[in-house]
């Protein structure tokens, strides 16, 4: 498949993390709506209200949508704004982890769980404690251990936080300063909370460096995205206000990663989300765009394209087609 696929066209979705579960192909998105809340830097227009799960049993095939698998209204903890999710299998449940703000506007990281990989997910009655700002992504490295990386900078409220602990001001570093990172724990036994403080996850440039904040092109902005080829790990991730989707490479699930280019240039639409999967013997790319609502960049649509990689493990870059 070199061209991409949207995959859903009756509703809008963004956000897609794919896994392969049972031979399917299961993708956790966000469901974006018109909510008629106008656009700010905050994100308040993403004002999403629930989440469904969608499979297909080969990247060209049928999708199925499975209807609505968690609802905001029956979270106990719930304020507003369902954003970006990821799902984890452990045990024979299945774990739906999701961002949230709670009843005081500040973001936390939920679980919800089921039996199924298609949901419904019953949540759990509090967030995650020490949880914070957006974009759960988990990693099963295969070995028990599981892997949250986490953090989004702006509406994502990870600027207002150091070290773990919430700022009296939210603000960025500066230019020359290193930039703010992400973060990754292992999860609990039974998956449901943090094993650990979170740790900052590094990423260097070509000197070793921690990229800096100014470096907009290339540093940690939100969304990100944790998958192994050829025994190395390769940490993914969007720039944000530069709309590029990055990767860095590592030895580790906790990194440092270094920095080693580009996996998408900009789409159409403001936000850009990725997520990356193996099936079958080749990889893709799954993404969004906001083409089909003519650019509107919280009503957008998921896609798929296949990704390869160079011989020397460094992915190709596949065209976006936004004009940022
Ligand atoms: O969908 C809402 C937010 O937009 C996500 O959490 C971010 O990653 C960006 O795609």
């Amino acid at each position: 498949m070199k061209e991409p696929r949207y995959l859903v066209n009756h509703m809008y979705t963004a956000d897609p993390s794919a896994h392969v579960y049972n031979g399917k192909i299961y993708i956790y998105p966000s469901h974006d709506i018109e909510s008629g809340i106008p656009e700010n830097d905050n994100g308040d227009h993403f004002n999403m209200q629930d989440y469904h799960v969608f499979s297909m049993d080969d990247v060209n095939g049928e999708v199925t949508d499975h209807g609505v698998v968690l609802d905001v209204k029956d979270i106990p903890w719930a304020g507003r704004q369902l954003w970006a999710p990821d799902a984890a299998y452990k045990n024979n449940k299945y774990y739906l982890y999701f961002p949230l703000k709670d009843k005081n506007d500040i973001f936390r990281i939920g679980v919800a769980v089921s039996d199924k990989p298609e949901g419904p997910f019953v949540p759990q009655k509090n967030p995650i404690k020490g949880s914070y700002s957006i974009d759960p992504a988990v990693l099963d490295d295969e070995d028990g251990n599981f892997y949250m990386y986490f953090g989004g900078l702006w509406g994502g409220q990870l600027q207002r936080y150091r070290n773990n602990k919430a700022i009296e001001c939210g603000h960025e570093p500066d230019d020359n300063e290193p930039a703010l990172h992400p973060l990754v724990a292992t999860l609990t036994d039974d998956m449901l909370e943090f094993d650990e403080e979170p740790r900052n996850v590094v990423i260097l440039d070509e000197h070793g460096e921690p990229l800096k904040a100014g470096d907009y092109d290339r540093r940690y902005f939100e969304g990100p995205w944790v998958h192994k080829y050829n025994g190395k790990y390769y940490f993914s991730y969007s720039t944000g206000n530069t709309h590029n989707i990055c990767y860095a490479i590592g030895d580790n699930p906790y990194g440092p990663f270094t920095y080693a280019g580009l996996i998408l240039t900009p789409v159409v639409g403001w936000t850009s989300h990725h997520s990356i999967c193996e099936f079958k013997g080749k990889w893709y790319l799954f993404f969004h765009d906001a083409a089909p609502s003519s650019g509107k960049t919280w009503l957008r649509s998921i896609k798929v394209v296949e990704l390869e990689y160079n011989e020397d493990g460094t992915i190709k870059t596949i065209e976006g087609g936004g004009d940022w």
